[in-house]
């Protein structure tokens, strides 16, 4: 009985690390867990964008130049993308993508990425809904054959 009780406490001691080990780790993948679900599909970055009618970078290869067609208020208003070479030929091979939101109220309003439409003018065109006023934020996604080669965002107050 002795040598049971020796064995069992060696043995609980040898598996004392593990236990504590496994209970750490459950703790870690908790925590990413959460912090996956709060930020849902918002796990990318959109550093913020020199403000609408400025030159913005994309990749090497192009810039864009972003608008709306009136300053945003209640209601819908129109973002305009206008896609160039470095050039500066316009270009109208890229697919661009917005989201819009307001930063304070995640989830509340966030319209998802939605496709921008290409006019006949070959400008990108997008209406969001600016439902209510406060902090809004639209994150611009640009993709190339695919393969996203920009994301940005711009904030502004309604
Ligand atoms: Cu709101």
């Amino acid at each position: 009985m002795r040598c049971f009780i020796l064995t069992f406490g060696v043995l609980s001691l040898l598996c004392l690390p593990f236990v504590a080990e496994s209970q750490q780790d459950h703790k870690s993948k908790h925590s990413v867990d959460v912090a996956a679900a709060s930020g849902a599909e918002k796990m990318s970055v959109y550093p913020s964008m020199p403000g609408p009618g400025k030159k913005v970078p994309v990749g090497n290869e192009y810039y864009l130049i972003y608008g709306f067609d009136k300053k945003p208020k209640l209601g819908t208003v129109i973002i305009k993308v206008e896609v160039f070479t470095t050039e500066g030929k316009k270009d109208t091979s890229l697919e661009v993508k917005a989201d819009a939101g307001m930063p304070s109220m995640r989830g509340a309003h966030d319209s998802g990425d939605r496709p921008f439409k290409l006019s006949n003018k070959g400008d990108y065109l997008l209406p969001i809904s600016i439902v209510m006023p406060g902090d809004w934020e639209i994150r611009l996604t640009v993709l190339k054959e695919g393969k996203v080669i920009f994301r940005g965002s711009h904030q502004f107050d309604v």
